[in-house]
């Protein structure tokens, strides 16, 4: 094998000592707590800027996986620009310095952006990064025979060092250049993958061990079976909170302490409130079974659920508050700042009863649906509604204020859509002729469903059987028995909703207020 070229080796000991930094940096956060993690903080600035054409692209940044992936390209990115300061670095190690040090100021400045982050740690970590970074560079440079070896001097305010054009060119040592750039690479690895670990130790999603809900004063009865339709594999009525889909522009889980945590509400009221979390368990709770959909759910996903919610009634908070006239809008405010917004005249509508929820599933909320807090307004997309981690509830106008995804492109009203999906047979699935159970969901929150409808092949539409809604604000679940003949057929699916309007047939969306049509799925017959 030909000993790299020298542009090759600088990029190599850049790419090395940009590893180098970046573990020193998720190290540092994952043993020390409260440190922010710079990839994620980083992360967190590229979700935060994303401009307002992309509102797609944004839609789709947050599930689990993509999460990783924004945090591995992150990474590479820097990699990237690591490389190319090493390049710079062949003619001295000074402009390849100046470049590690401008990306150690950019990942402090995206850390103290975050609402969440400690700044003194962010610059801690930053300052520990880029030093990390800078002597592992330095020591690789010098190997790779770009610059005098590193030289500790006793004297610190000693002679500056010569300009670089005036050093004798030092020889490279490709041994021991590779050993040292293996070394650091392995050892950057294990760095980085252990302050990883450590770090997503440090943000649990469920709820908090040994904290218990008060009895709620109103409590719903148990679910009885017409309310569930069995068919082997269907999908449950209620999700259980482990699988409840998760959607925020939150790279870790927020970890809210509950014992200083504050909600205040503000804004057009006449008498602004503050409550702790004791105080706010202590108002009368309820429970409600409420389904929620993300805006950004695609005809067939499953960015949807239907859980039983433990709260305190939104109305009860806004009439001790004192809601003035004028005041259109409810804005709700995250500790990380993000924020919903929606009409005051929905929440106050009598048909529906919002909620400041602290429980899911008759626990705690889960880290990841919104400890010790969230918003829950049946009928409406989360966007606009369902603040998780609820720090300020303020009173507004529609005029005065877009929340976080209106400012990005999306609707300002977020009603939800009535839906329906088809959960079985799979899409592409091989069937035997015979009969078959065609199953699924449907849903209008809050008009309710009235009926669905299954054809198949373009042929007659076909009523299925449904169980019993257990509230207008909660989907269904739908069967219909088919005759499978030999062949491929589709299977499209369509709900009708309390009010007797027809879902929309035509594809469109979700930008900017929701998926349209109709789910469908391919199956053959042998
Ligand atoms: N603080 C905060 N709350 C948030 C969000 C967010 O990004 N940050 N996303 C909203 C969106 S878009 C949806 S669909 C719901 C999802 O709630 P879940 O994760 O509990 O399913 O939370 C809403 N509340
Ligand atoms: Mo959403």
């Amino acid at each position: 094998m030909p000993p790299p070229g020298p542009a090759a080796r600088a990029a190599a000991a850049g790419i090395v000592a940009g590893a180098v930094g970046i573990a020193a940096s998720e190290l540092l956060a994952g043993v020390v707590p409260g440190t922010p993690s710079l990839v994620v903080a980083v992360g967190s600035l590229v979700i935060a800027l994303q401009p307002p054409g992309a509102k797609d692209l944004v839609a789709t940044l947050f599930g689990t996986g993509d999460k990783t992936a924004l945090n591995v390209a992150v990474v590479l990115a820097a990699l990237a620009v690591a490389a190319g300061a090493g390049i710079l670095g062949r003619r001295g190690f000074g402009r390849a310095g100046r470049i590690f040090a401008a990306f150690g100021f950019v990942a402090f400045v995206a850390a103290f952006l975050e609402p969440l982050d400690s700044a003194p740690l962010a610059a801690l970590n930053a300052v520990v990064a880029t030093a990390a970074g800078m002597a592992t560079l330095r020591i690789l440079l010098a190997d790779g025979g770009f610059i005098r070896p590193p030289v500790l001097r006793a004297d610190a305010a000693g002679p500056r060092e010569p300009a670089p054009a005036a050093l004798p060119m030092p020889d490279w040592n490709r041994r021991r250049f590779l050993l040292r750039s293996g070394g650091f690479l392995g050892a950057a690895l294990a760095a980085g993958a252990l302050g990883r670990l450590l770090v997503d130790r440090q943000h649990p999603s469920g709820p908090p061990v040994s904290a218990d809900l008060p009895v709620p004063a109103e409590v719903v009865p148990p679910l009885t079976p017409a309310e569930s339709l069995s068919a082997p594999g269907i999908t449950p009525l209620v999700i259980p909170n482990g699988q409840f889909y998760r959607i925020d522009t939150e790279l870790l889980v927020p970890q809210v302490d509950a014992s200083t945590w504050q909600l205040q509400v503000t804004g057009m009221v006449d008498h602004p409130l503050t409550f702790t979390y004791p105080e706010l368990l202590a108002l009368p709770l309820f429970e409600q079974y409420v389904t929620l959909e993300c805006v950004s759910n695609v005809v067939g996903g499953n960015l949807i659920g239907n859980t039983l919610w433990t709260g305190v009634h939104l109305r009860q908070v806004l009439a001790e508050a004192g809601v003035q006239a004028g005041a259109t809008q409810i804005v709700g405010r995250s500790v990380d700042g993000f924020t919903v917004g929606f009409p005051t005249a929905w929440a106050l509508d009598p048909s529906r009863e919002p909620m400041i929820a602290v429980g899911m599933n008759r626990v705690p909320l889960p880290a990841e649906h919104g400890y010790p807090a969230r918003l829950i307004v049946p009928g409406l997309f989360g966007y606009v509604s369902a603040t998780k981690w609820l720090s300020e509830i303020e009173l507004t106008t529609l005029e005065a204020f877009d929340a976080y995804w209106v400012r990005l492109g999306w609707a300002k009203d977020g009603p939800i859509l009535t839906g329906s999906r088809i959960d079985h047979p799979a899409d592409g699935a091989g069937l035997a002729a015979g009969p078959v159970d065609i199953d699924g969901l449907a849903w209008a929150p809050d008009r309710g469903i009235q009926r669905v409808e299954v054809r198949v092949d373009g042929g007659p539409w076909q009523t299925a059987m449904l169980s019993r809604a257990i509230s207008k604000a909660t989907w269904v679940q739908w069967i219909l028995r088919w005759q499978a003949t030999p062949g491929t057929h589709t299977i499209e699916v369509r709900a009708t909703d309390g009010t007797g309007a027809v879902q929309t047939a035509t594809p469109g969306g979700p930008a900017p207020a929701g998926a349209t049509g109709y789910d469908q799925v391919q199956v053959t017959v042998a």
